[in-house]
């Protein structure tokens, strides 16, 4: 039996992995340790991984949606003629801002993204809306403000910090930075490091820190605001680092003297001792890195939460250093500086909203009011490429409605989604384990890895790699690819003797890598010649992209310095700028807040956390429900208290209602998590044909519940977190 190298594609961190296949199946899968980040570490999902690439309702065929809503097959070259065609007489009629892309990336399959947005460009559309508009957004547009450019995203060093801030995640189950689990333990059991959660449920990762901080949800921006306070207010920040490398501190530090510590601490449900001690433990510390994901994103205070967490470590200097933060480079660009001074920018608004982009990406809470507007120029066509918007972004009842009002739909799926099923016309994608691929969230400091996967079947049935798809449809609506800023410089690339000689599908897929390449090595070079990577003669660009190309584990890219952080600021003045006027004003508003009990939003007394990571989901990644080895029916986890209170019993099925819906769960009685709040998994509630070949939902659908309403003001992030529901027996 043959070993292959190659990677687990349900995160962000990709783990490199060696498996063994036989007819068509993944058969042993192990971890690889000649895989430059993850070094043989892997978790027990990718062991799934196999239900992914197969299973009974993978795409075979494009499809077309007939009036009955049933489906026909059809040919690919009728596929794209129709759908080429239908793009351009929508375009024709209302003009290119009628139409919006949607998704385009999961957790491993970028590799196709460049023909995504110039495709996305040769419609002329400005909208790329992903599900990064409904977490990581907000993060980046403090990011172009504090550094410079919205692309500036930074890297936590968990491995080597003194001191280590987890808040609203939960490493242990989600991952996120290399080895997670391997690192946790090694923090924990290290006396000279802290470890502090930040988080309403006392979690595995919890359970491991030296401080958890169990706060009240939403109530985050108190807690920081009360930590950042006692820096200032004991003037703990490090001068030296903010004199040298920062503007701002000034309007920064007036707010946080006002802050009332205890009153503040008491918002947040946690012990004011305690919050002062953290702070000074943060600013003795050699080294500090932060991390935090969906509970501070998607609960309330978002932005702000992220603005308080950010100044965190900037106050007390852990930036540009080993252990602490640090901005790192990109491969190749995932994420740009949306500028408002752009002079297009009034064109990149939407056309109902107003909404700016963000890093490039629009909110996805904002597409059902754009395509139900009365307005002219609402959304009329999109094509969704990788993404289940009609089960994962906010208010799935808004979302079907809106997404079947459309007068085109187009989904490129590898399997028949919910969202597939609203769609006048369904691409088969390749799966990533059929095509080359990999993840651009190779997003590490100092070095700089990528893992170029090398496919280890032939692509199913008749389906295609994404890149194919894209080429044909650019054809098909006219594009002139010499005209073209990105799609032309790819077809250059192919004409290199190196890449003529490949066979077409490696050509194609990796030819954006050549061009990538161009561009790091000039922007990188001393990094590039660090990671051992010669000019073979035809250039350092050219030995970079066989580098990435021809190491089936993966390769070191990139060795970085620390001092690049800094280089890599793109204010004018070289300087991280502290004060953002929008976030101070906002902190300024947490006083008045501060006071206020929490109401039981008329009648729904529970805050239900809807979405967390477990091990009984990857995203929305694997349909068939046969996978789980456990939690098969997406529990509701409650506290004892209030379940005796309800008169509920473990495995008791209930009626979970939010203003927007209900649902039914089955209770898990758990005192993981704070009376008067209930969590409920991410991922469940997808359709999967039982026995009886009917396609019935399998599990909670939470975004039954959740509000487009409740979300950020500013980035439009929503709530998920912090979704207030009743609950009863059914
Ligand atoms: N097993 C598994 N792993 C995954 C994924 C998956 O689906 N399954 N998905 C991947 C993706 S796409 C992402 S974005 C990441 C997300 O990774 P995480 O954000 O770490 O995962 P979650 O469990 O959604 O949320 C994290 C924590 O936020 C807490 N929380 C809820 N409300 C609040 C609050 O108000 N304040 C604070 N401080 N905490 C709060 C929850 O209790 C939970 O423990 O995980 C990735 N990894
Ligand atoms: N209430 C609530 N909602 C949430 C969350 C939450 O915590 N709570 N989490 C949010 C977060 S953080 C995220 S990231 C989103 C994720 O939600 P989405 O962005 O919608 O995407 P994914 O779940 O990653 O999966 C997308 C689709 O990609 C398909 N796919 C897999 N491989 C390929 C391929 O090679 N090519 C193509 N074309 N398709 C492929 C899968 O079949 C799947 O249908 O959900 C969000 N929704
Ligand atoms: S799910 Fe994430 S952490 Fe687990 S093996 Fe896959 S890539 Fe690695
Ligand atoms: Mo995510």
């Amino acid at each position: 039996m043959e070993t292959h190298p190659t990677a687990c594609i349900l995160c962000s961190e990709n783990c490199g992995l060696l498996v063994e296949v036989k007819d068509g199946h993944l058969t042993k899968i192990r971890g690889n340790e000649a895989h430059p980040s993850s070094r043989g570490y892997l978790c027990e999902k990718a062991a799934s991984l196999d239900h992914y690439q197969n299973h009974a309702e993978r795409l075979r065929s494009p499809l077309r949606r007939r009036a009955d809503g049933s489906f026909e097959e059809i040919s690919w070259d009728t596929a794209i003629e129709k759908v080429a065609a239908r793009l351009l007489s929508l375009r024709e009629l209302h003009g290119p801002h009628c139409l919006a892309f949607y998704g385009g990336a999961g957790q491993g399959n970028h590799l196709a993204l460049p023909y995504a947005v110039s495709f996305k460009m040769a419609l002329g559309t400005p909208y790329h809306y992903h599900a990064l508009g409904q977490e990581k957004t907000g993060d980046f547009w403090l990011d172009g403000h504090l550094y410079g450019s919205q692309a500036n995203h930074t890297t936590n060093d968990i491995e080597n910090a003194e001191v280590v801030v987890f808040s609203g995640t939960n490493p242990w189950r989600a991952h996120g930075f290399p080895r997670t689990r391997q690192v946790l333990k090694e923090i924990a059991a290290d006396p000279g490091r802290t470890m502090v959660v930040v988080d309403p449920r006392r979690t595995h990762t919890a359970k491991m820190a030296d401080v958890h901080f169990q706060v009240r949800p939403g109530t985050d921006a108190f807690l920081f605001a009360a930590m950042l306070a006692t820096l200032v207010q004991e003037d703990l920040v490090d001068h030296g680092f903010l004199d040298r490398r920062t503007t701002g501190y000034t309007d920064v530090a007036g707010p946080l003297r006002s802050v009332p510590v205890d009153r503040y601490a008491e918002a947040a449900g946690v012990d004011a001792q305690l919050v002062r001690k953290t702070a000074r433990r943060l600013a003795s510390a050699s080294s500090v890195s932060v991390r935090s994901d969906l509970g501070l994103q998607q609960s309330r205070h978002s932005t702000l939460n992220l603005y308080l967490e950010k100044l965190l470590y900037l106050l007390t200097g852990h930036f540009g250093k080993k252990g602490g933060m640090n901005i790192h480079a990109h491969t190749i660009p995932l994420l740009w500086h949306s500028d408002p001074n752009a002079p297009d920018w009034e064109a990149q608004l939407t056309r109902v909203n107003a909404m700016m982009p963000i890093a490039g990406f629009y909110p996805p809470n904002l597409v059902p009011s754009e395509i139900l507007s009365e307005k002219p120029e609402r959304l009329r066509g999109v094509f969704v490429d990788s993404a289940n918007p009609v089960v994962t972004s906010a208010d799935t009842a808004a979302q079907r409605e809106a997404f079947s009002k459309l007068e085109l739909l187009v989904a490129i799926d590898t399997s028949f989604t919910e969202t597939c099923e609203l769609a006048h016309y369904v691409l088969p994608a390749a799966s990533q384990f059929e095509k080359y691929d990999c993840t651009f969230f190779n997003w590490g400091f100092p070095e700089n890895h990528l893992h170029v996967r090398h496919p280890l079947f032939q692509p199913y049935a008749d389906t295609l790699p994404e890149q194919e798809i894209y080429l044909r449809l650019m054809k098909a609506i006219g594009t002139r690819f010499e005209e073209h800023p990105l799609a032309g410089p790819i077809e250059q690339m192919k004409l290199h003797p190196y890449l003529q000689a490949m066979p077409e599908a490696k050509r194609n897929a990796t030819a954006p890598l050549l061009l990538a390449s161009h561009q790091f090595a000039e922007r990188h070079r001393e990094a590039v010649l660090r990671a051992g990577i010669l000019d073979s003669g035809e250039g350092l660009a050219m030995a970079l992209y066989q580098r990435i190309v021809e190491s089936p584990s993966g390769a070191v890219i990139s060795r970085h310095e620390y001092e690049d952080s800094f280089s890599f600021l793109a204010h004018p003045d070289g300087r991280i700028h502290l004060a953002v006027p929008l976030m101070l004003d906002w902190l300024g508003e947490l006083q008045e807040e501060a006071g206020n009990e929490p109401s039981d939003g008329a009648g729904f007394p529970f805050i239900l956390s809807a979405g967390e990571r477990r091990s009984s989901n990857a995203t929305t990644n694997f349909r068939d429900p046969a996978w789980r080895r456990n939690d098969h029916e997406g529990n509701l986890r409650m506290h004892p208290g209030d379940a005796e209170k309800l008169g509920l019993a473990k495995g008791d099925t209930v009626v979970v209602a939010s203003k927007r819906g209900e649902i039914e769960a089955q209770v898990r009685i758990d005192d993981s998590v704070l009376p008067g709040v209930v969590t409920l998994p991410h991922g469940f509630g997808l359709k999967f044909a039982d026995e009886d070949g009917e396609r019935r939902p399998h599990g909670p659908l939470i975004n039954l519940l959740t509000d487009l309403e409740d979300c950020d003001p500013l980035c439009k992030t929503p709530y998920h977190k912090n979704t207030p529901v009743r609950i009863r027996l059914a």
